[in-house]
């Protein structure tokens, strides 16, 4: 087991929480733009083990419980805040917002609150890769319910049949909103299906992450030859749908009794037990963590609104003509 991997992992594992857990406060406190906000709490280890093995270069979209996603791929905290908190200072200047948050220079090219919506984007951005042989791969992150949706087999039998850089990533967290996975799906192996497309296939049911990083790489590795991959990742979401939700549709008992399947737990034990790092180095870690986590907390909540006339901007591209109104349109047409 290498020295520095696992610490690595443990750390964005627990990065990610802690800017949940901001996310939370930043909505109890008024200050989120809106009350739809999906916390990934107990989903860390996809998002970890996946985005730590992708390359500076490779690219990304999310579904709507996307925060920690783009963390893993080095979204700054402060930035992150801010647009969830509809500011100026935010990725979108505020107005992406939880579920529309994208940044071209990092690589991550929109969360999306489509069930199933980010998913074909990859597709694309892998032909050009492709096409301008660029040795990039694009990866959709998604939930267990976009399994379920018809855009995700056109965009497996493109990407099998064009031999694309992609990977496909399934966050299984057990539920669709309160749908229990058992309720919704005929076949639960989705690699099963995956691989029936002709695509490699991975199923992480476990909480090791450092094992989890090493086989998403070699899924991730074989794309950038031109061989399509899927990654099942098994968790657990440990808090309602959204914000707003109180999980009503399950028992408490299940939620304390799947709590204690937690990777950043199982990480730190892991790292303790294999003399890594100790009790007092994981406490610094966290630290440090929370630190990051508060200076972020402020920014967001300092970062001023947007003046009214900023709703007008970034609606068409720099070249587009400005958009003309109709009074406008039928003057012209009147005079002439
Ligand atoms: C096409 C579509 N249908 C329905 C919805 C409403 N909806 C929002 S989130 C969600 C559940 C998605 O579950 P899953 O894909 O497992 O993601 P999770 O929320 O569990 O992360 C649904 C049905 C939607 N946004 N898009
Ligand atoms: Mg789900």
């Amino acid at each position: 087991m290498s020295n520095t991997l696992l610490p690595k992992l443990y750390k964005t594992m627990k990065r990610i929480r802690t800017f949940e857990e901001r996310v939370s406060e930043l909505f109890i406190k008024g200050e989120s733009a809106g009350t739809m906000l999906h916390l990934s709490i107990g989903e860390e280890l996809g998002p970890a083990c996946v985005g730590t093995a992708m390359q500076e270069n490779d690219t990304f979209t999310t579904h709507h419980r996307g925060h920690g996603i783009f963390v893993a791929r080095g979204g700054d905290p402060n930035r992150m805040l801010a647009e969830i908190a509809g500011k100026k200072d935010g990725y979108c200047k505020g107005k992406g917002g939880s579920m529309h948050i994208a940044d071209m220079t990092l690589g991550h090219l929109g969360a999306n609150a489509i069930v199933g919506g980010g998913i074909p984007t990859v597709v694309g951005a892998a032909m050009s890769y492709k096409y301008l042989k660029q040795e990039r791969v694009s990866v959709a992150f998604f939930g267990d319910g976009a399994m379920q949706q018809g855009i995700l087999y056109e965009s497996m039998n493109m990407a099998s049949l064009w031999k694309l850089p992609v990977v496909f990533c399934c966050i299984n967290n057990q539920y669709g909103m309160g749908t229990k996975i058992e309720n919704a799906v005929g076949v639960k192996d989705f690699s099963k299906r995956a691989e029936s497309f002709g695509l490699n296939t991975l199923h992480v049911n476990d909480l090791d992450v450092e094992s989890a990083y090493h086989k998403s790489k070699e899924i991730i590795d074989s794309a950038r030859k031109f061989k399509p991959g899927f990654i099942e990742i098994e968790c657990y979401r440990f808090y309602g749908h959204a914000r707003m939700d109180k999980s009503p549709y399950r028992d408490e008992s299940e939620e304390s009794e799947k709590r204690k399947l937690d990777p950043i737990s199982f990480a730190s034990n892991q790292m303790i037990k294999n003399n890594i790092l100790d009790e007092a180095d994981i406490k610094k870690i966290d630290n440090d963590i929370m630190i990051e986590m508060d200076k972020a907390m402020e920014f967001a909540i300092n970062s001023p609104i947007n003046d009214e006339t900023e709703i007008f901007k970034d609606v068409y591209s720099e070249n587009d003509p400005l958009p003309v109104s109709l009074d406008e349109k039928i003057n012209k047409i009147l005079n002439n």
